[in-house]
């Protein structure tokens, strides 16, 4: 039967941070890009009646509800978009493959290899039937980055020698920083390492178009205990130092050295106590023709050394991803004006139901998703044991 619909019903779980930059990129890309099928914002669901209701108002959702199961019984809803801390992701996603609801799922996929494992095989299974999955590493989105991998794919590095990613940020660096989701491990999964560590996985790998085969890595918690309560509604946040204070489960920071099916090396680390950066996510890849460098703080710029020039003028040059031919950008401003962190979102939304409405696996594929478990699992066992552990990665 040929399937006439002209719409996407969403249905989001959870409305916090996630949940705003996923509601503005369901409504931003069918605004900036020719979509196949109109994404409309059908419902947002969240176990605090109030709050998404709250959500709902301000960016338009249709209807709230306040248990997700009730979205994969609604046929006015195709997509389920998981905006929730990462224990929720496998029971979730699963069921919503089951349901025949396409999934995205916001990163990382999981808290564990075992339920990262399912999420994959219910992908695979789903697929045969048509149902799509996504897992939300938008960073590969940024245009430097999707060029970046564009230059590299092209042979312009020559062969990767180096692959250096960061992700630094601070707002932990106050030891009464309240206590939030991310820093209880039953919730999180992991701290810095699975929140943050995660995307600079990804996007070492889908640059490089290599995995990671092993680590070696080590893991710290540097503040032990925060205040229980305090306004913790964003990353950080105040607290009093005399409040009651409640365990840290998770790690604080992260650091490891990599080795690539490729044969490159790499060296990441993954911290919230970098003091004075701020969203610092950076990749540098070191090739035998030339080098790129990347740092979302200046998220617009990608640096290049073609190392095949003159000597005599070779230098880093700044290039301005901005042109109509960089990716994503056409849809956008004129060159030098520029693009934000929701960006992302928004092309993340516009290659979600592109794929969908042609019938295509969309990547990040819970696959990928799986791929960076099983790093972040690689890194969590050699931080415990001080060895070397493979990821299962061969290509
Ligand atoms: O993935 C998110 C990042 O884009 C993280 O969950 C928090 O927000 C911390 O950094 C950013």
């Amino acid at each position: 039967m040929t399937d006439t619909r002209t719409e996407l019903g969403i249905g989001m779980v959870g409305y916090a941070f996630m949940g705003a930059a996923h509601s503005q990129a369901w409504r931003t890309a069918p605004a900036f890009f020719d979509l196949p099928l109109r994404p409309r914002l059908t419902a947002v669901c969240g176990r605090n009646e109030d709050a998404a209701g709250d959500v709902a108002r301000r960016f338009g959702w249709e209807s709230v509800e306040t248990d997700w199961r009730v979205l994969l019984t609604r046929d006015d809803i195709d997509v389920i978009d998981i905006c929730t801390p990462g224990n929720t992701h496998a029971e979730i996603a699963i069921a919503a493959l089951e349901a025949g609801k396409h999934v995205l799922c916001e990163k990382p996929l999981a808290n564990t290899v075992a339920e990262a494992e399912a999420m994959a095989a219910a992908a695979t299974e789903a697929a045969k039937r048509g149902v799509r999955a996504m897992v939300g590493f938008t960073y590969r989105r940024t245009p430097a980055v999707a060029y970046a991998r564009q230059l590299v794919a092209s042979g312009r590095l020559g062969t990767i020698r180096h692959v250096r990613g960061q992700y630094l940020q601070d707002w932990l660096a106050d030891e009464n920083a309240p206590l939030s989701w991310r820093l209880d491990k039953s919730l999180a999964g992991s701290g810095a390492l699975g929140d943050i560590g995660a995307h600079i996985i990804d996007m070492a790998q889908y640059v490089t178009g290599s995995s990671i085969t092993s680590v070696s890595g080590l893991m710290e918690t540097f503040v032990k205990t925060r205040p229980i309560a305090g306004d913790s509604a964003t990353l950080g946040g105040t607290s009093s130092a005399d409040a009651e204070r409640g365990p840290v489960t998770v790690d604080d920071a992260a650091a490891f050295t990599a080795r690539f099916a490729d044969g490159a090396i790499g060296v990441f680390e993954a911290t919230r106590f970098a003091t004075g950066r701020k969203n610092a996510l950076r990749l540098e890849i070191n090739g035998t023709r030339g080098s790129i460098a990347f740092d979302f703080e200046d998220m617009n710029v990608l640096e290049l050394f073609d190392a095949t020039e003159d000597p005599a003028v070779a230098g880093f040059r700044r290039i301005m991803v901005t042109e109509a031919t960089h990716p994503y950008i056409a849809a956008w401003w004129p060159p030098g004006h520029g693009l934000g962190y929701e960006h992302g979102f928004t092309h993340q939304v516009v290659d979600l139901v592109t794929d969908i409405a042609k019938g295509a696996d969309p990547v990040p594929s819970f696959a990928d998703g799986l791929a960076v478990q099983r790093v972040l699992a690689a890194v969590e066992a050699s931080a415990a044991d001080g060895t070397t552990h493979t990821t299962g990665a061969d290509s």
